[in-house]
């Protein structure tokens, strides 16, 4: 069996026993030697060739990712700390109270409400250096006539307590509001509740990122830090200068959305971008990684990604003991302890560490024989040393050329003593008993009467004391408080659809392509185009694609437009010579991610939130395959929508049985399900062009001019088809139709066609009964028999259907194209909502029905609705539709086929759907029984006992 005893060292986690110190020694002179005759530079260079010659000898030379457990910056190279030591350690001692006081005073209102203490007592320390020294507030650059100037910073999200109690401080939030911390509902009378999390839907003011999705911050500041370099390099905003600073937990880190971007930050030289991994070593249900070291992990990882890394594990109290280290021994007792045991050393007192660490060695045990039991407790870790964070904070604030990770080592609930510092069970620690709150109290050193800590009192001192004054004149140096959210107020002006979708609405023949057939990708890769050229907006439109802008047909913008990169294009591109090259460019504008989803939507809330964190309001389109969107990447969706951002999301090669060939994995039945889910989403399935404009024409006004905080997705397809006549459907009010989810496309002819033996016709005092204004323009004065729901790519299908009802069988069918139904959901909830609001006898109820129930009115004629999606989507608004209501979807896995091979699978197409229809009509007494049959068979229908969902 494999000896892994040294398995540590091999992976350069652990230092490796010396069999010859002396000879170690002499070569570590020499390198001292070299350094300080000649300089870094020339020190890393020997070291380079020593480690070249040595893989050419054949020696397993360590690729040097990993270097010692000690701290990067060294005693010598650590900046002077600025501030007043004493008064910052009361100040984070009072926040520290308060926000313990707020977890603990909530749960004893109620065990429900839960919150969290240890990860928040481990961050103080590295978040209050930030609010001190190096946050900048919005108005940080005011002076250089930059508005909205400040960094951006991602708070872990279990550490909310600690910025409430900041912000409490500072006089922005009240007693009352941190009385009510985590009680938004019962807290909203008093002067509002406050969030679990930062949640910017809740906490519009306040929070700008939202954290609590582990993984989702991380992988977000990076794509923020460089949408910054994408406004600067485009003219858009001054954003040289400004940080994105993010804090992650270790055990956070093994997200992989928390790694994802990394050789993306170091590849465009995001230096305004600092990562702060608070490693307290542990995660919620134990250590990070008890047997080995989460540190050296991760310095390999970045530096390996290419960051800059500063390692911030020890205190200063330590720097006594390093410099007396001569021969290496505490190095390397440090590297042979792995993190289950320095969480153990954090649990236990001084004496226990003694006996445990330091008399492991007699070098080790003569190091701290000077030193009291107590002084050994009280050595201090990195990430709790404010001198030694502010000189890493320091280091990376400054280094330039990639961005900066800074390893801070700390303690899990730090401060909590015996009942919570580095116990396993910390991280779900909400209560504290009465002699642990008096004794973080006194180790602390907190001016609170035994009485002011057992009722939980909040603490904060006299407006005129020397700590308010500190607190407020750091903030004021630094540009003002930290996090706020402000979202710009300027309207930006949009283009009507006849301006950037003309061809669209013009008669077919009189169009310049002759009306010929065309995509809905395609019909909107144009406006899109046509949006990005025009004058004022178009500099604001934000084209990304995951490598697919091929598939849409967007590689017609790659010259016209750019794709953008902080280094211009440094070869030249195969295809130059054509018209339509492949050309990056500084300012260039498509944002290119690669085969990232997740990237890319990052990147796009970037863009989409740019109102909020920029003061320019931008206006970006991500172009996906529709299957990689909800369904991938759903939980960055969520954070988005929490974020309030706006712009499009364009699902293209859409619905199950239209990207045809590419099977099981590509093919989406549910997005638009999921898009329904999401409350600030407006989801369409369009089908024509037209509609396509009037959307992206109603949603620009909407999130650009009207400031409304939604965002849209639509859902775009690659079947080319005739589009069709568009001019007389918006003449009879169409557009609004459009937006709300749903018109009436296709009346029913004026003159009936042959009818089938056997059919009965309906009274037209039965069938018609519409009260809609819209349709009583309605051209023919034949009531319709059936109405038929199409949306998005089956709406084609249903309009043969129609035809086909009428010719086969004389049935007068009128065809509706529905563009929404989670929009028609939702003003069914609105109009429903409103009755009860009446009926509740609490006020007058606005009248308006449901905008199905004024197209549809109360009717008995069947309606039967087909989907390219799951028949979850056409039942949302089934409450809403008196008569006898069936719906068709493509429940089920996608497979490969045709498109017709498909629909006829997914018993979606024309004639599964005319057969629905006589079915409908069957039940309804309207035709008789046979004709039902009759069609089964005239169409050849199978209908197998299990349906294509079960198959
Ligand atoms: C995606 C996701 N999964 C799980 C959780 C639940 N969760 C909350 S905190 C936590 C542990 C966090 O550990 P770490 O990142 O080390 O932070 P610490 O609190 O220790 O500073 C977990 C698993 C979550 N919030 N998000």
């Amino acid at each position: 069996m494999a000896d892994h005893s040294d398995i540590g060292a091999l992976l350069g986690l652990s230092m490796p026993v010396d069999p010859d110190p002396v000879e170690t020694r002499e070569w570590l002179d020499g390198l001292a030697g070299v350094l300080e005759r000649e300089g870094p530079v020339r020190a890393a260079y020997l070291l380079r060739r020593l480690t070249e010659a040595a893989r050419g000898l054949g020696v397993d030379a360590p690729r040097a990712l990993t270097t010692p457990y000690v701290n990067t910056i060294p005693l010598e190279r650590q900046a002077q700390f600025p501030g007043d030591l004493s008064l910052e350690e009361r100040i984070t001692a009072i926040v520290r109270w308060n926000a313990l006081a707020m977890v603990v005073r909530a749960n004893k209102a109620s065990s429900e409400l839960g919150g969290h203490i240890a990860s928040y007592a481990s961050a103080a320390d590295l978040f209050e250096v930030g609010f001190n020294h190096f946050f900048r507030g919005r108005d940080a650059m005011a002076s250089a006539g930059v508005a909205g100037g400040g960094d951006l910073v991602f708070f872990q999200p279990h550490s909310a307590p600690g910025v409430y109690a900041r912000a409490f401080l500072e006089g922005r939030l009240s007693e009352a509001q941190v009385g009510n911390y985590r009680r938004e509902v019962s807290g909203a009378g008093a002067g509002g509740g406050l969030s679990s999390y930062p949640h910017p839907w809740l906490m519009p003011d306040f929070w700008q990122f939202p954290t609590g999705s582990m993984g989702l911050g991380p992988i977000q500041a990076v794509y923020q830090a460089r949408f910054m370099r994408y406004l600067e390099h485009r003219g858009l905003a001054a954003t040289e200068g400004r940080k994105v600073w993010a804090f992650v937990g270790d055990g956070e880190m093994d997200e992989p959305e928390s790694l994802a971007a990394l050789s993306l930050a170091a590849r465009e030289g995001l230096d305004n971008l600092v990562f702060v991994v608070n490693c307290n070593l542990q995660r919620l249900d134990g250590p990070v990684r008890g047997n080995g070291s989460i540190i050296q992990e991760l310095e390999g990882l970045f530096a390996g990604a290419g960051w800059n890394v500063i390692k911030l594990l020890w205190g200063s109290n330590w720097d006594a003991l390093f410099a007396r280290d001569h021969e290496g021994a505490l190095v390397r007792r440090l590297h042979e302890t792995v993190d289950g045991e320095f969480q153990k050393y954090s649990a236990t007192d001084g004496r226990f560490n003694r006996e445990h660490f330091f008399n492991k060695y007699p070098e080790l045990q003569a190091l701290v024989a000077h030193m009291s039991d107590a002084d050994i407790d009280q050595l201090r870790r990195g990430g709790h040393d404010p001198v030694k964070i502010h000189a890493a904070y320091h280091a990376a604030a400054r280094f330039r050329g990639t961005p900066t990770v800074i390893l801070a080592k700390t303690m899990k609930g730090f401060g909590m003593g015996s009942a919570g510092q580095a116990k396993m069970t910390t991280h779900q620690q909400k209560k504290l008993d009465n002699e642990s709150l008096l004794s973080f109290r006194d180790r602390f050193a907190l001016p609170l009467s035994d009485e002011d800590v057992l009722a939980l009192k909040f603490y904060k001192p006299a407006e005129d004391s020397a700590e308010m004054k500190y607190l407020r004149a750091r903030r004021a140096a630094l540009g003002g408080p930290l996090p706020a959210r402000h979202t710009a107020t300027k309207a930006l002006p949009v283009p009507a659809a006849a301006a950037f979708a003309r061809f669209a609405f013009e008669p077919q023949a009189a169009r310049a392509d002759g009306g010929s057939e065309m995509s809905s990708t395609t019909a909107f890769v144009r406006m899109l185009t046509q949006l990005a050229k025009d004058r004022g907006l178009g500099r604001h439109v934000v084209p990304i694609v995951a490598d697919e802008a091929r598939t849409f047909g967007m590689q017609t913008m790659f010259r016209g437009m750019g794709i953008y990169s902080p280094i211009g294009q440094r070869y030249d591109p195969e295809d130059k010579d054509e018209l339509l090259y492949y050309k990056e460019a500084k300012d260039g504008q498509i944002l290119e991610e690669g085969i990232t989803e997740a990237g890319a939507m990052s990147s796009w809330i970037a863009a989409a939130t740019s109102h909020a964190n920029h003061g320019v309001s931008m206006l970006p389109f991500y172009i996906y395959y529709s299957m990689f969107g909800f369904q991938r990447v759903a939980d960055l969706i969520w954070a988005a929508a929490d974020q309030r951002s706006r712009g499009f999301l364009i699902g293209a090669t859409s619905g199950r049985t239209t990207l045809a060939g590419e099977g099981l994995q590509h093919q989406d039945g549910s997005s638009h399900l999921v898009a329904s889910t999401v409350p600030n989403c407006r989801a369409y399935d369009p089908c024509y062009a037209h509609e396509v404009a009037v959307i992206i024409e109603e949603g620009m006004q909407a999130m650009l001019e009207r400031h409304e905080d939604v965002f849209y997705y639509l859902t775009v397809m690659n079947e080319n088809y005739a589009q069709c006549e568009a001019g007389p459907l918006l003449a009879q009010g169409a557009r609004e139709g459009i937006v709300r989810g749903m018109y009436l496309i296709r009346p029913v002819a004026e003159t009936p066609r042959q009818a089938v033996p056997g059919e009965e016709r309906q009274s037209a005092s039965e069938a018609d009964q519409r009260p809609a204004a819209s349709l009583k323009k309605h051209p023919s004065t034949r009531p319709a028999q059936v109405r038929l729901l199409g949306s998005g790519a089956i709406l084609r299908e249903v309009l043969a259907a129609a035809e086909m009802l009428e010719s086969d069988f004389g049935i007068a069918a009128e065809v509706y194209s529905v563009t929404s139904y989670s929009e028609l959901q939702r003003d069914g909830m609105r109009a429903e909502r409103a009755r009860l609001h009446a009926m509740a006898g609490q006020g007058e109820a606005a009248q308006a029905p449901s905008w199905v129930s004024t197209c549809l009115g109360g009717a008995r004629t069947p309606v039967v609705a087909a989907s390219d999606y799951v028949r979850a989507l056409p039942e949302l608004i089934r409450g809403q539709i008196s008569a006898p209501y069936a719906t068709l979807g493509t429940d089920g896995f996608g497979r490969s086929d045709t498109r017709a091979g498909l629909r006829r699978f997914f018993e979606v197409d024309r004639q599964h759907i005319v057969f629905q229809a006589l079915a409908s009509l069957a039940d309804a007494g309207t035709v008789a029984p046979e004709a039902v049959a009759q069609a089964a068979a005239r169409y050849k229908l199978e209908l197998p006992a299990l349906g294509p969902w079960l198959r």
